[in-house]
């Protein structure tokens, strides 16, 4: 397998209590959101990333506001972390006006354009073209911004993501391509959908390198990555990172998961990506417990707040449902 070059970091205490009070906030998001599916408040699709986290903050932690990310269903953690507030994701999961698409979809197709979010369609691997072609732009306007793209093992076995690697490849384009294997593609084990071990290996076939990395150690995934944009910036084109990871929860929150055991599940929980980033916190006596409990005070406190607004925002009026659809005025 192709090697990147160790990439040296340093994070200042207080960056590494922000990348921690990110962990905190998107498992707490996630978790909360599970919670009001199953009292039936939400009721669109709901794919939460719980136990992946560490992926959302070690790619995106420091991002510019110009870089883009082209994030799938399993990444609202990094919509947060690219600065959509708590609030206004909330409403989009509720469907309220509030939300970024105003309750017009079925919440995870939106994107913000301003603050460099692609929104996704559900079509698994039709990001990774998308954002092959964002990278072509910064190239052809002279930037020296990045793309990240989120991806499950699952979508690296369509054509389309074949295709954006070997484009971005061949361009030497500014992007990383992100893949968050959680070992399943919905109820298919990562062993019946793919008959090599590793998904970095795809990246040899399209003349860059691809790593696959622990997707649970934070500062394991934050070090890759910052190699890569490093390589991206510089014109020295496309990263593969593999970030292997589990999901704790079915698919999305209807899934009861039957197709893998307790013991599995037990075993990945046991390398929950929080409890080891907070006991290498406390060992460097940058986490204490009087710091630890303002961040969970904190944490709870947006998240109270996010699903209080949520709740109590306007539904959207039916005679609004195509407005936006079209650029310009639509036709009286
Ligand atoms: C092209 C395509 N095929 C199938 C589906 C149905 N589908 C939605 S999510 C999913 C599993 C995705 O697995 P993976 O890409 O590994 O991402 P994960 O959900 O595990 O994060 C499938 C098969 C789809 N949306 N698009």
């Amino acid at each position: 397998m192709a090697t990147i070059k160790r990439t040296k970091f340093k994070l200042l205490p207080g960056q590494l209590l922000e990348m921690f009070y990110w962990l905190k906030l998107i498992r707490a998001f996630d978790e909360r959101l599970s919670i009001l599916v199953r009292q039936g408040k939400v009721r669109s699709g709901v794919y939460t990333g719980i136990g992946q986290e560490a992926i959302i903050v070690g790619t995106a932690f420091g991002l510019r506001k110009e870089d883009y990310i082209c994030p799938l269903h399993r990444d609202l953690g990094s919509f947060l972390m690219k600065g959509v507030e708590a609030r206004v994701m909330m409403s989009q999961m509720f469907g309220k006006v509030t939300g970024l698409s105003k309750g017009r979809d079925s919440a995870l197709h939106s994107g913000v354009n301003e603050l460099g979010i692609f929104g996704n369609t559900s079509m698994l691997g039709s990001n990774l073209p998308v954002a092959a072609g964002l990278a072509l732009t910064f190239r052809m306007e002279g930037t020296d911004n990045v793309v990240i793209a989120y991806f499950g093992e699952g979508a690296s076995n369509t054509g389309d993501f074949h295709e954006a690697l070997n484009f971005a490849g061949v361009h030497r384009l500014p992007v990383v391509f992100v893949c968050e294997n959680n070992q399943y593609a919905y109820s298919v084990p990562v062993e019946k959908s793919m008959a090599i071990d590793d998904v970095a290996d795809r990246a040899a076939s399209y003349g860059f390198p691809g790593v696959a990395i622990n997707g649970n150690d934070v500062l394991a995934v934050y070090q890759s990555t910052q190699g890569a944009l490093a390589r991206a910036r510089a014109g020295e084109g496309p990263t593969l990172i593999e970030c292997k990871t589990y999901r704790w929860h079915g698919h999305s929150e209807h899934d009861k998961a039957f197709y893998r055991t307790d013991e599995e599940l037990a075993m990945w929980k046991s390398r929950d990506p929080i409890p080891t980033f907070t006991t290498y916190l406390k060992g460097l006596r940058v986490l204490t417990d009087e710091n630890l409990r303002e961040i969970e005070a904190r944490v709870t406190k947006t998240i109270d707040d996010a699903v209080e607004f949520a709740v109590s925002a306007p539904d959207p009026m039916p005679d609004e449902a195509v407005r936006d659809l079209y650029t310009g005025d639509p036709e009286p």
